[in-house]
């Protein structure tokens, strides 16, 4: 396992100074801490593109009734921290009744709350406390595939249901005996099983669901299933609700072999075969429309794995009223041989750097980038891409935020991140929920995988370290629950949780704010042509984003070491004006261990 970058260590007789950061107030203007009152939903064209969203994963954000699973009510409860930050919309992870085998991402009921979590009348309260301080609200849509407990997929079961074709239902490979070993009708692996192809003994077939079992795939070929979607997507809007996040969106249009009967073609390589494809496009183009997505000036953000920056140029070019933006895996798939996603790698900065730019370039011209690092299906940024340890953990995450929200896109904060939340200490499989960690597991095990290289591979890459309870204060379970958390609380909420970070002027909430209230007040961050510097610098991560003549430099240090600043490649600097900085009122020529610094270029000087 390798912690952050893969970058060359000093030479031995190198100065190595990692004293720790000096604490000055920052020369940004005071973070605004009053509550915004405005009217529910109005959503201009384009607001989007000002905006910065806030992922809550529900089932661990805020327990209100003490059963030890995050809720509704809890939401609504924390909408002043959230308020305060200064995000403008939230995105809400599955709260649809749900068997909860994938939590959440599995649904049996699209118009309705799962009791876990609260009740519809719950969810139109929070709707309408976070429309009342300004918040939007998008909901997570996941149509891909529902639960195997659906209605429509109980009734599918039926071989002579007119449902039967809502589904992929094919017979045994020719030649096979249905339901014996490797009857399948081809040998696709599904995310979290064996095998993508359940067999179904009342009628002799089986059926696909490309994650698991208990997430048949829909059959978007069929028209009444994209209607059925579309009316349940104009339900929710009419709600209130402002956008979707959609899951795994360009996995609706199947390969034509699929959709023909045959089998999947190269079956084992991950998603790339049934992402993206042929009649994606003409999907998105018929949703947008039916649901009237873009007319009343929703968010959409298509999940996008396997779909490269071509595929994203198609999907948000304005022109093909498709979606507003995609989220990409590229950059969370390169500390990851192309074998899956628990074969580590080492990941040069460079490497990542490269990858980030190609995506701004790409989609420079028409499109929109969405700015991720965290998410509930990934490691904590902190410690995977930065430095968890006590002496670089806030730099190191006020840092790779400066980076990310200085990139042009829409950015995303994912719960916690705010707070510099890191991974958890998750040693042994009894330690595990997920039902991708624990499938992992036991297939990993089985094939002879020796269980310490499992467990290495689990502590790196597990989604488990996302979901642990949000800290909300260093008290008992942090202040999530009065009960049992479902997942166990992070032990360091004894020092790195909301409270303290509240309090703190220099803490990484502090910084998060800043970063939010600088791109809501600046043009330049907002819409600025990007260009990569230093390309190959194994430390620094430096750019500038221009706009009409006024240009903004970036320099990072995504390091735990000093770095020098080469100020022959950074003509600018002179005479630039520091905007934001991690170690605020610091102007050397070397950049402290995560130290970063967003600077405004003289005028002059333009685009460095
Ligand atoms: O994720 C899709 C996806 O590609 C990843 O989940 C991937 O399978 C895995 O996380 C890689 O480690 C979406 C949701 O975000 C995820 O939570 C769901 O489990 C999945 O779809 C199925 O709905």
């Amino acid at each position: 396992m390798t912690k952050g970058f893969a970058v060359p260590h000093p030479s031995p007789g190198a100065p190595h100074r990692c004293a720790p950061a000096a604490r000055h107030p920052h020369t940004s203007a005071a973070p605004a801490f009053s509550v915004q009152v405005s009217a529910p939903a109005s959503r201009p064209d384009g607001w989007w593109r000002s905006a910065v969203v806030y992922q809550i994963y529900p089932r661990s954000f805020q327990d209100s009734d003490g059963d030890g699973i995050g809720d509704i009510p809890g939401i609504t409860s924390r909408l002043d921290h959230l308020a305060r930050l200064g995000v403008d919309v939230l995105w809400l992870s599955p709260v649809y009744r749900s068997p909860q085998v994938d939590n959440g991402y599995d649904i049996s009921d699209y118009h309705d709350v799962d009791p876990l979590f609260g009740t519809l009348e719950d969810l139109d309260e929070l709707i309408a406390q976070a429309h009342r301080r300004g918040l939007k609200l998008i909901m997570d849509l996941v149509v891909n595939h529902t639960s195997d407990q659906h209605a429509w997929f109980l009734d599918s079961r039926r071989p002579d249901s007119p449902k039967r074709d809502w589904y992929y239902w094919r017979p045994a490979r020719p030649g096979h005996t249905p339901g014996t070993p490797g009857a399948e009708p081809d040998d696709s692996a599904a995310a979290f099983a064996p095998s993508a192809w359940t067999y179904d003994p009342a009628s002799g077939e089986y059926y696909l669901g490309i994650f698991s079992p208990a997430q048949p795939d829909l059959n978007w070929e069929n028209p009444e299933v994209r209607q059925a979607v579309h009316d349940m997507m104009r339900w929710w809007v009419d709600r209130g609700v402002d956008g979707f996040r959609m899951d795994v969106i360009n996995l609706i249009s199947k390969p034509a072999e699929l959709t023909s009967g045959q089998p999947i073609p190269d079956p084992v390589a991950g998603f790339s075969p049934v992402a993206n494809g042929p009649r994606l496009h003409e999907f998105l183009a018929e949703m947008n429309r039916e649901t009237g997505l873009e007319r009343l000036n929703l968010l959409t953000v298509g999940e996008m794995p396997g779909a490269t920056v071509e595929v994203a140029q198609r999907v948000t070019d304005p022109e093909r009223h498709e979606l507003n933006m995609v989220f990409t895996f590229e950059h969370v798939s390169l500390d990851s041989t192309p074998a899956s996603k628990w074969h580590l790698a080492d990941l040069p900065l460079p490497l990542l750097k490269a990858n980030l730019a190609h995506w701004q370039y790409g989609l420079a011209e028409s499109g929109w980038n969405s700015l991720y690092l965290d998410n509930h299906d990934q490691p904590r940024a902190v410690s995977r891409f930065g430095d968890d340890s006590p002496e670089h953990r806030v730099n190191s995450a006020k840092t790779l935020a400066t980076v990310l929200h200085l990139h042009k896109g829409t950015p995303y904060v994912y719960q916690g991140e705010e707070l510099g939340m890191t991974n958890a200490p998750l040693t042994e499989i009894a330690h595990y929920r997920d039902v991708e960690s624990l499938n992992y597991h036991a297939l990993a095990t089985a094939a002879g995988v020796p269980l310490a290289d499992v467990l290495l591979s689990l502590a790196a890459r597990s989604r488990d370290h996302a979901r642990t309870p949000v800290q909300w204060d260093a008290g008992e379970q942090a202040g999530f629950t009065t009960g049992t958390p479902w997942l166990a609380v992070n032990p360091n909420h004894t020092t790195i949780n909301a409270d303290a970070a509240v309090a703190d002027p220099d803490s990484v909430f502090a910084h998060f704010q800043r970063l939010i209230a600088l791109r809501h007040d600046d043009e330049t961050v907002r819409e600025g042509r990007f260009a990569l510097l230093l390309p190959d610098h194994d430390q620094l991560w430096a750019f500038t984003r221009t706009l009409a003549g006024d240009t903004l430099l970036v320099v990072a240090n995504c390091s735990s070491r000093p770095a020098d600043l080469p100020l022959d490649a950074l003509p600018g600097l002179n005479g630039s004006r520091l905007v934001l900085g991690t170690h605020a009122g610091r102007r050397d020529a070397v950049l402290e261990p995560w130290e970063s610094r967003i600077l405004r270029l003289a005028p002059a000087q333009g685009e460095a």
